[in-house]
């Protein structure tokens, strides 16, 4: 044989080894630290690498909203094209979200990784949304950069089968005592995402600003809405901003929840209509912290008017079924005038189509089973006096679950009414016994608030959440038997990376074993 043909030959030999057998690259699933932890993890050693030509399958074009986040995600770090396609055929590289009954829960999800390629399969999109967001976490954590990183997209394989604990997942953010843009509220939107939470609460009205527009009470925004705490400019969201919330929120498969806190923290609006205040006195802006000053007033028309236009407006572009109330910190109102204000309330809002949370303190009143009290104080009687009315309770204890409550004494951050709360703290409770003699059946889920008193910026709002917000979110959706702080600390510790390369503005808090 000439020397030509034994080098083709060769070659080809080489060539054929080298197609046939792809490196095998051992990796263990198990090892993963994700955040919420999965129900149940099945490793079985290898690993899948997403190329240059992978693409993302969708076998319904409902998924196709899933693969566009799915591709904006993961396009800026790897550089890859990630092509969306609709059909049933798939080849190696490629990641494929489809639809399947055999997923029970309607949140829940398989991700099956094998050498060739990823899987996601949910009973809805919502269940496929919540995989690709453990895709995420599972790659590599330089996947959150927003330049192309030059490494190897290897992931173990295995199988994963998650499913949430409870069907309220959230958190608040009040955008009152400082006012944040769309684009602000976007991303916060987007950390709850991240972490499969599922609710997101936002706090528009309060004594120092008024958000929302209002198209038959201009003034609650030309007036109301130009403070905050502090004295700086306030702002508001006109209804076509918020429906864009809304609808951004929804792609992310969470609901929004609207509040207008009534009847007290109500001062912004008082300022604004002098209509509103008994004997039509004019009042001034408030721009400090205290609470509990301010009323409606009970005895008036005017009163319930303004209460039925503001619940009708924002009900009318909210899709969601619950409508917030507030109902917390009545100083000012006698108990048997917040009584008849809250039932009333809820008729309004029932109305409207919604139905109702409040504070707990509105548990006081006659409430509805339908009603649902967010339990949040150190007493416990409101919870217990809304169990008697069969309301379900939403959980955020402000000893545990306040994100605006300050770490520890040195946290320049943040309130201390309630105490401080390390990571440790904000993680091990448990939303079903927190209370004594309240069945797990009366629980609806949690939901971590941040009040903003003392947050002015996103960088303040990272600092109080992260990491905190990913011990509710664990809470919220891993098995109960699953969360152990001894395990859960080592995961947070690994999720450092991956706030780095988001830029995020965490605490460091010494309870946890960083790396770094
Ligand atoms: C209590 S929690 C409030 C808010 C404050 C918060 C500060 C609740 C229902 N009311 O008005 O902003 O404490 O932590």
């Amino acid at each position: 044989m000439n020397k030509a043909i034994t080098k083709i030959l060769l070659i080809c030999i080489i060539a054929i080894g080298w197609i046939g057998c792809k490196k095998r690259v051992p990796m263990d699933l198990s090892q993963s630290n994700l955040i919420p932890i999965p129900n149940e993890i099945i490793a079985d050693g290898y690993s899948f690498e997403l190329i240059n030509s992978s693409r993302i399958i969708i076998t319904s074009p409902s998924l196709r909203n899933n693969a566009i986040l799915l591709q904006k995600q993961i396009h800026p770090a790897t550089g890859f094209a990630l092509p969306i396609v609709e059909q049933n055929k798939n080849k190696d590289g490629d990641i494929v979200l489809s639809l399947s009954d055999k997923i029970t829960n309607k949140e829940g999800y398989q991700l099956k990784i094998t050498e060739n390629n990823i899987h996601i399969i949910g009973k809805t999109s919502s269940g496929v949304f919540y995989g690709i967001q453990t895709l995420r976490q599972l790659l590599p954590p330089t996947i959150e950069k927003k330049i192309i990183q030059n490494i190897e997209w290897r992931i173990p394989t295995g199988t994963i089968n998650d499913a949430p604990r409870y069907i309220y997942r959230g958190a608040m953010l009040d955008v009152a005592r400082h006012f944040f843009t769309v684009k602000e509220v976007k991303e916060y939107i987007d950390y709850l995402a991240t972490y499969k939470m599922n609710y997101f609460h936002i706090h528009l009205t309060d004594d120092q600003g008024w958000r929302i527009e209002i198209k038959s009470w201009p003034n609650l925004t030309k007036i109301g809405g130009q403070t905050e705490v502090g004295g700086t400019p306030g702002g508001y969201y006109t209804q076509e901003q918020y429906k864009d919330i809304v609808k951004y929120a929804a792609l992310r498969n969470i609901t929004v929840v609207p509040e207008f806190d009534i009847p007290g923290h109500i001062h912004a609006a008082l300022v604004s209509y002098k209509e509103l205040n008994p004997n039509n006195e004019k009042k001034e802006h408030y721009t400090g912290t205290k609470v509990g000053f301010s009323t409606l007033t009970i005895n008036k028309d005017t009163t319930y008017k303004f209460v039925d236009d503001v619940i009708g407006e924002i009900a009318a572009i909210t899709p969601g079924e619950y409508f917030h109330i507030g109902g917390d910190e009545t100083h000012v109102t006698s108990k048997e005038d917040y009584k008849y204000f809250i039932k009333r309330a809820q008729k309004i809002v029932t109305s409207h189509n919604k139905k109702m949370i409040g504070w707990a303190d509105i548990a006081e009143a006659d409430i509805s089973p339908n009603t649902i009290a967010q339990f949040w104080k150190v007493e416990t009687h409101s919870a217990k006096l809304a169990i008697e009315k069969k309301a379900k309770l939403l959980m955020s204890p402000a000893a545990k679950a306040y994100m605006d409550i300050q770490y520890d004494s040195i946290c320049p951050l943040g309130l201390h009414w309630a105490g401080y709360t390390e990571v440790d703290d904000a993680y091990q409770w448990d939303p079903d016994t927190f209370l004594p003699n309240i069945n797990k059946d009366d629980i609806i889920g949690i939901e971590a608030p941040l009040w903003s008193e003392t947050m002015k910026s996103m960088d303040d709002v990272q600092y109080m959440i992260f990491p905190r917000l990913l011990g509710y979110a664990e809470i919220g959706w891993s098995t109960k038997g699953q969360q152990k702080w001894e395990s859960y600390k080592h995961r947070l510790a690994a999720q450092q990376e991956r706030f780095e390369a988001m830029e995020l503005n965490y605490y460091a808090s010494p309870e946890v074993p960083w790396k770094d």
